[in-house]
C-alpha cells in the first residue's frame, strides 16, 4: 500500500492546548519508518494549512471557535479525499474534531466511486453531541452525529451522503453524556462499550461488523481516540477515562482489522504530547498503527482452537 501521512495539528475542538503538536510526535515518534519497516510505500504530505475562516456571528451558548474547526473541516475533506485516490490515508492528529473533515472527505470518495462508507469509532467517548446539545462546547465532541446527518450542525458545509446509522460502530465507549444517550436511543447505532467487550471480548463483536461491511463491499474509516486505551497505557490524552482496552486488546483490534482487508482509512487523534511520559503515549500509537498496517508477533496462518 501507499500510505499518506497527512498532518492535522488542531487544538480547536477542546480546550487543552498541546493535541497540535501530534503530527510532530508521530514523526518523532517513527511513524513513517514502521509502515516503511512493513514495505509500504510511505508519503508524508506534511501539515494540511488552515485556509480562510467563515464570517459568522459566534453562537449563541458554549460552543468555542466554530469558525475555526468549519475551516479545519474544509480542509481536511479535501485533503482526505484527494489522498483515497493516490492510497491509503493516516490522518495525525489533532483533536477529534478533525474527524468532521476526514470522515467528510471518505464519505465523499465513497460516494463518487459508488461504495458505502462504513465508520468505526474506537474511543472512550460517543462523540454524538450536535452544536446544540453540547454542554462542554468542545467541537471533538459532535463528529459522530455529523457523520451520521443528524441536525444542529448551523454553519457547517452539509454532510456528503451521511452514513445510516447502521454503517457506524462506536467501540470501546464508556462515557456518554446524558444528551447523546438520548439521541442514540433513537438511532440504530452499533454500540460494543466495554460493558459488551467485558462480557464477550473482542473478537465476536468486531466480526460480526467486519462481516457487515465485507457483505456490503465498504469501505471502511477507522477513528482512533488515543483515550480508546486505558489512561494507566494511554496518558497523554485531556480527557481520560479509566476502564479501557489495555494494550493487548488493543492491538488485537487493530491485527483483526488488518486482517479484515477492509480499512481505508485512518486517523489518530487527541494524542496531547504535552501530557505525554517521555513519548511513551506517541509511540504506543504508532506501535498500534504498525498493527493495523499489517506488523504481527508471528507470521502464520490464522487457526483455531478448540
Ligand atoms: C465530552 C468529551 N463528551 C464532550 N468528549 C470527548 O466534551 O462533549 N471525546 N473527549 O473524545
Ligand atoms: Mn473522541
Ligand atoms: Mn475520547
Ligand atoms: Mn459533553
Amino acid at each position: 500500500k501507499t500510505c499518506i501521512l497527512i498532518g492535522a495539528p488542531i487544538d480547536s475542538g477542546q480546550r487543552r492546548p498541546g493535541c497540535l503538536m501530534g503530527p510532530a510526535a508521530y514523526r518523532v515518534a517513527g511513524l513513517g519508518r514502521a509502515l516503511a519497516d512493513l514495505g509500504h510505500a510511505v508519503e508524508d504530505r506534511g501539515d494540511v494549512a488552515l485556509g480562510p475562516l467563515p464570517e459568522m456571528t459566534p453562537p449563541e451558548g458554549p460552543v468555542h471557535d466554530l469558525p475555526e474547526t468549519i475551516g479545519w473541516t474544509a480542509a481536511l475533506k479535501t485533503a482526505v479525499e484527494e489522498a483515497l485516490g493516490d492510497g491509503f490515508p493516516i490522518v495525525m492528529g489533532g483533536d477529534h474534531s478533525l474527524a468532521l473533515g476526514t470522515v467528510a472527505g471518505a464519505a465523499a470518495h465513497a460516494a463518487a466511486v459508488g461504495r458505502p462508507l462504513f465508520l468505526l469509532w474506537l474511543d472512550a467517548h460517543s462523540d454524538f453531541h450536535t452544536l446544540q446539545t453540547t454542554t462542554s462546547g468542545n467541537l471533538h465532541g459532535v463528529p459522530v452525529a455529523y457523520a451520521a446527518g443528524r441536525d444542529g450542525f448551523d454553519g457547517f458545509p452539509p454532510f456528503p451522503a451521511p452514513l445510516p446509522p447502521e454503517r457506524i460502530c462506536l467501540f470501546g465507549i464508556r462515557s456518554v453524556d446524558p444528551e447523546e444517550h438520548a439521541a442514540l436511543l433513537l438511532h440504530d447505532v452499533s454500540i460494543i462499550d466495554m460493558r459488551v467487550i467485558d462480557e464477550f471480548g473482542i473478537c465476536a463483536p468486531m466480526r460480526e461488523f467486519l462481516e457487515k461491511v465485507r457483505a456490503a463491499n465498504g469501505m471502511l474509516h477507522v477513528s482512533l481516540d488515543v483515550d480508546f486505551v486505558d489512561p494507566a497505557h494511554a496518558p497523554a490524552v485531556g480527557t481520560t477515562v479509566p476502564g479501557g482496552a489495555t494494550v493487548r486488546e488493543a492491538h488485537l483490534v487493530m491485527e483483526l482489522l488488518h486482517e479484515s482487508g477492509l480499512v481505508t482509512s485512518l486517523d489518530l487523534v487527541e494524542l496531547n504530547p504535552f501530557l505525554d511520559e517521555r513519548g511513551r503515549t506517541a509511540r504506543l500509537m504508532v506501535e498500534l498503527a504498525a498493527s493495523i498496517m499489517g506488523r504481527k508477533v508471528f507470521d502464520r496462518p490464522t487457526r483455531s482452537f478448540g
